[in-house]
């Protein structure tokens, strides 16, 4: 849709149209933020900011357009551009509505001051205004020359700006109007309200009427609704707010020396960010980018010690065990590799000194045997300051795995298996397997799942836990785990705060809070209103927690 289209949109609605001046994108931003209606392009502000020049045509068309440029694209609501006098005769008004009409801009403002123009405010210029023929020739020349059959052409008198009294000033309002302005503003320097309101009083109604309450500034939106106008321009009180908060903060550091002087007047980094998009920018990263671009951590918890696979474990830890001539580690940080990822941090316990790999931070988890796997990852909280894997140090998995999971665009996303959901009969494993379940908002073989999900629109996991029941169970959570820095910092706290409140309770299923799984930490970070994700697989990965599995990874892996 045309901006044009939508400030006719707002023209039809009941009540007044608040548009802001802006004086580029960023204010732009910020004013549809604040939720006003429009944007005013303001001639004033963007001399100011542009050059620091008086507002009297020294800032060209070329550069103007191209500051309304950038506030089209910041900003969706109805941008009114401030083309002064128009920039020349009748003729350059012409290809005025056209360059605003493709930059996507709903409407301009042509004053009839002569050229050049001189800002309405200040007291001790020449102030003269051109002929009401030249103005109206102006007008009809912008109508005939628009294309998009919305854009607007608003007349701006200064009648009252330079002395000529009120008649005059409705005599051209009215002269406009009749050239074919879509409205009218008519200017006003008095101290209050009065001479416009009665000026508004006296109009004709042909077309709506504008006003820019800068030097009656007691007025209310309600009263200039009450006596008539249809759009209000608040034209200069947002730089005006820039100048004050910039120069404020400047004396503070200028004083102080230490930039935190000024915390409490600033906003955060994090707020910039915001505003102009980071967000985005990060998720079409993931996106679009070759995986592994970022930064990532990889955490592999292999401290755990289980009986079951003696005699095989004699001598080293489960992630050392040989399938087909690699193991189990060596396959799991060939995957990473691939997938760009150098950083790897292992946390190991049983049998430490046996793994020797290189290029892998090493922690120790002495207390293994007392503990859980939650508390062998956080042996390396020290590597959890950005994005992150976590990898149980007993699985084997396809590098399609890894990579769909690093598309991710969510803050937790866990991976799950949904093979397990399709087979008719669920097969009850023995003891001591026990998969950790997971159950999702979106069953798979529900119609919700059926339709194809897009990758940043993904499935919700409610519950997960070895306890889960097995007819609430849609899948099989892997092991295999990936957190953002936000997700990461999270989990962090959610971590805090549990070590304490649970420091001598039980913790979901763990016995106690040193005995917790992962699976634990995913569960309490659901319950305390944390989203997490997962993307969902089919096979194509393999744990090894008894000697069956061990002789089946050998039979299945290829080489
Ligand atoms: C502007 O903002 O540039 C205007 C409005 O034209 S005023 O400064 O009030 O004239
Ligand atoms: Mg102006």
């Amino acid at each position: 849709m045309h901006n044009a289209t939508k400030l006719r949109e707002l023209l039809r609605r009941p009540g007044i149209i608040k548009a802001v001046g802006a004086h580029d994108a960023l204010s732009a931003k910020l004013i549809q933020q604040a939720g006003f209606d429009a944007i005013w392009a303001s001639g004033f502000g963007i001399s100011a900011s542009l050059k620091c020049v008086p507002d009297a045509s020294f800032v060209t068309l070329t550069e103007q357009l191209e500051i309304e440029r950038n506030m089209a694209e910041a900003v969706s609501i109805p941008i009114i551009a401030d083309c002064d006098t128009g920039y020349g005769n009748a003729l350059n008004v012409m290809r005025t509505v056209n360059d605003h009409e493709r930059a996507g801009i709903a409407a301009i403002c042509i004053e009839d001051n002569v050229f050049p123009k001189r800002c309405s405010f200040y007291a001790g210029v020449r102030r003269e205004l051109i002929s009401i023929d030249e103005h109206c020739g102006k007008i009809k020349a912008a109508k005939a020359a628009q294309t998009v059959p919305d854009f607007m052409v608003i007349a701006r008198t200064e009648a009252l700006i330079a002395g000529w009294g009120q008649d005059e000033a409705l005599k051209r309002a009215d002269a406009y109007a009749q050239a074919g302005a879509d409205a009218v503003l008519i200017h006003s320097k008095s101290l209050t309200f009065d001479e416009l309101k009665s000026v508004a009083r006296a109009w004709s109604g042909r077309v709506p009427l504008v006003v820019v309450p800068t030097i009656f500034d007691g007025v209310t939106a309600a009263e200039l609704e009450e006596a008539g106008f249809k759009i209000v321009i608040y034209a200069n009180q947002a730089i005006r707010a820039v100048i004050k908060a910039m120069r404020d903060a400047l004396a503070v550091i200028k004083q102080d020396t230490r930039p935190g002087a000024v915390n409490d007047r600033i906003v955060k980094l994090k707020e910039v960010y915001e505003l102009v998009g980071v967000p985005q920018m990060e998720e079409d990263e993931r996106r679009f980018l070759p995986v592994g671009g970022e930064r990532i951590t990889a955490i592999i918890a292999a401290a755990g010690f289980e009986k079951q696979l003696l005699p095989l474990i004699e001598d080293k830890p489960k992630c050392l065990l040989d399938i087909k001539g690699k193991t189990i580690l060596e396959r799991q940080v060939a995957a990473l590799n691939e997938c760009d990822i150098k950083d790897i941090a292992l946390v190991r316990g049983y049998r430490k000194d046996a793994i020797t790999l290189p290029n892998i931070r090493y922690y120790d988890n002495d207390r293994f045997e007392e503990t859980g796997d939650l508390y062998s990852l956080f042996c390396a909280e020290n590597e959890m300051t950005g994005r992150c894997l976590f990898l149980y140090g007993d699985i084997i998995f396809d590098t399609a795995i890894l990579e769909k999971l690093l598309k991710s665009p969510a803050d937790i996303t866990l991976v799950v298996d949904v093979a397990w959901f399709e087979q008719q009969e669920r097969v009850h494993p023995t003891p001591p397997l026990k998969p950790d379940l997971v159950m999702l908002q979106n069953p798979p073989g529900t119609s919700n799942s059926l339709r194809y999900l897009a990758p940043d629109e993904q499935n919700r996991v409610l519950k997960i836990g070895q306890d889960l029941p097995y007819e609430q169970a849609h899948g099989e959570f892997i092991g295999l785990a990936m957190l953002s820095k936000d997700g990461i910092e999270a989990l962090r706290q959610a971590y805090r705060e549990a070590r304490t409140k649970y420091e001598s309770k039980g913790f979901h299923e763990a016995g106690s809070f040193i005995k917790a799984s992962f699976t634990d930490m995913i569960q309490e970070l659901i319950d305390t209103g944390h989203q997490v994700n997962c993307v969902t697989i089919f096979k194509g990965w393999m744990e090894v927690d008894s000697f069956e599995e061990y002789q089946k990874a050998w039979s299945k892996i290829r080489q």
